[in-house]
Parts: structure tokens; C-alpha cells; sequence
């Protein structure tokens, strides 16, 4: 239905498509990947809500590539089947029973409930493993933490083959072993080793935080490397930041341009970081 009240908001909105074109212009044909972590996915209406940007954004001729996690599901499902689970150093102890329920979940449910999502806005996802199409073998990580990965070789041809037929691949953190093993990957470091093989323009990490934030508390909206060892040594980012800004940095030193820590419960998180002079959460960069 047309409004033909010309009020405010609608003209805020024809303004803001407007303010909107030389981003629409710089990202067309970029390659963007996007960690979505199971933190981000709240409820119904985050996935929902993370769905349409995804679905924007191929619309507007950007190639996203998603990642996602899925730690709560996996704590959830462990918990109904009387499976005890601990972490070390953020990455899941995974023994042969854990794996098995690791892969279920991720590969099956959260992966296609991501999939549907996004098809339901009107988007074309494939889902896929890092089994698929050789995209990601693993080596073990650390004997200790079992059947952890650690991405050794990434053969991204599937995705450039998804990209260019204008479909979004959803990928799930799970590698394949030398020897047929299957391997839990930690979500960020299976978005920033895939980010790499495809020297995209930008990764995001969508988390429950702001961003980077420095002493005083305060969100980092632009940070170089030099900066993050800076911050890093002195503790100013310390626990869960670690491994998102050890991610982040991986990912530049591999060929990422870009990477940005942000809220992926904020509303479109992700329009506001590509498409707004806004932004959002803390860019990091060379
Ligand atoms: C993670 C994989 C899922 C994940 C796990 O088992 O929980 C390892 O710890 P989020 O939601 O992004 O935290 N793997 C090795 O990374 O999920």
C-alpha cells in the first residue's frame, strides 16, 4: 500500500537510500564474509532480521558469505543428551561422542535453520560443512583438546562457484581430517581462515559486544594491528576479545582488507557497518 502522507520517516528513508550510493557503488562485487556467532542468534527475530541483510545485500550485488557458530545450541543439545562439556582457552574439549553431537547440530540444525532463514526473505543459500567440496581440512589442534581443527588447507572454488550464481553460501565450522576424521572448529577462526582464502573485502564478526573498546571503556571505532598488540599487552583487551581480535588480525595478515568487530544484536548490524557513514563497532585495519 502506498502512503502518500509525506511524513518524516518516509522521507528519512528515501534520504538514507540516497546517502547510500557511493556504498552501494564501493561494495558491488565485494567479497563480505560474516561470522554470525550463536550468541547473535537471540531468537527469531535476530535470525530473521540477520536474514534480510544478508538477503540486501546480494541484492545490491555484494557476494556475503556466511559463517556461523552455534556454541549455546551445541551446550543445549550436549545438555539433553547428559554429555558433560568443558572449554580451555575458549575451545571446546571434544571427545569422539562430542564431536559427533558438535557436527549434528551445527551441520544440521543451526545450518539450516540459517538457510531457511535467509531463503525466506528471499535469498538462494546453500549450506555446507568444511566437508564439502574439500572447503577446509584440519589438522588436530592440540591432542588434549581431542577432536579440535585447526584450518589447514581451504579449497574456496565451491564458494566462487556459489557467489557467482548468485547464491550465499552458509558454511558450518566443521573440517574434515587427513585421516577421515571429523573436526570441531572454533566459529572465528573457520570465518577468518575462509575470509583469507578469499581475500575478501571485509569480514565481520558479529558478537554480544560493541566492539573494541579502550581504557576507558569507550568503543574503538577504527584500530590498526600495532594498535590491538598495543592493547593486548597492556590487558586492555583481554578474555572473550582475545581470540576475535587474534582472528582479526590473522585475517589481514592472510589478505582480508578489512575485519570488523560488531553487535550482531543491534538491528541490521551488518547495513549499518557497509552502507552508512555511521558504522559500526570497530573497524580494524593496516
Ligand atoms: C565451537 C564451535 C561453535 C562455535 C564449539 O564447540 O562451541 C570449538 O570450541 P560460537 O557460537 O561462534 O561460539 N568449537 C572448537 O564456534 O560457536
Amino acid at each position: 500500500m502506498r502512503h502518500r502522507d509525506m511524513n518524516r520517516d518516509w522521507i528519512a528513508t528515501a534520504s538514507t537510500l540516497s546517502q547510500a550510493l557511493p556504498y552501494l557503488q564501493r561494495y558491488e562485487g565485494a567479497t563480505v564474509v560474516i561470522k554470525f556467532g550463536g550468541h547473535a542468534m537471540i531468537d527469531d527475530a535476530a535470525m530473521d532480521g540477520f536474514a534480510r541483510d544478508i538477503v540486501l545485500m546480494r541484492q545490491v550485488g555484494v557476494n556475503p558469505v556466511v559463517v556461523h557458530g552455534g556454541g549455546p545450541m551445541i551446550n543445549d543439545m550436549l545438555k539433553r543428551l547428559d554429555i558433560k562439556s568443558e572449554f580451555v582457552n575458549g575451545k571446546r574439549v571434544t571427545d569422539a561422542a562430542t564431536v559427533e553431537v558438535v557436527e549434528a547440530v551445527l551441520s544440521g540444525l543451526v545450518n539450516k535453520r540459517i538457510v531457511q532463514a535467509i531463503n525466506r526473505q528471499g535469498g538462494r543459500a546453500v549450506g555446507l560443512s568444511g566437508k564439502d567440496s574439500n572447503l577446509m581440512t584440519c589438522d588436530q589442534t592440540n591432542a588434549s583438546l581431542g577432536f579440535v581443527g585447526t584450518p589447514t588447507d581451504i579449497d574456496p572454488a565451491i564458494l566462487r562457484t556459489l557467489t557467482q550464481a548468485e547464491n550465499i553460501p552458509v558454511i558450518a565450522p566443521i573440517g574434515a581430517g587427513r585421516n577421515g576424521e571429523t573436526f570441531n572448529v572454533n566459529g572465528d577462526t573457520a570465518a577468518g581462515a575462509i575470509a583469507a582464502s578469499l581475500a575478501a573485502d571485509r569480514l565481520l564478526l558479529l558478537t554480544d559486544v560493541e566492539g573494541v573498546k579502550d581504557k576507558a571503556g569507550n568503543v574503538l571505532t577504527e584500530i590498526t594491528p600495532t594498535q590491538i598488540r598495543e592493547l593486548t599487552k597492556d590487558g586492555t583487551i583481554a578474555g572473550g576479545m582475545i581470540p576475535k581480535t587474534e582472528t582479526a588480525l590473522a585475517a589481514i595478515e592472510g589478505g582480508v582488507r578489512a575485519v570488523v568487530i560488531l553487535d550482531g544484536r543491534a538491528p541490521n548490524a551488518c547495513l549499518l557497518e557497509l552502507f552508512t557513514d555511521h558504522g559500526a563497532g570497530s573497524l580494524i585495519r593496516t
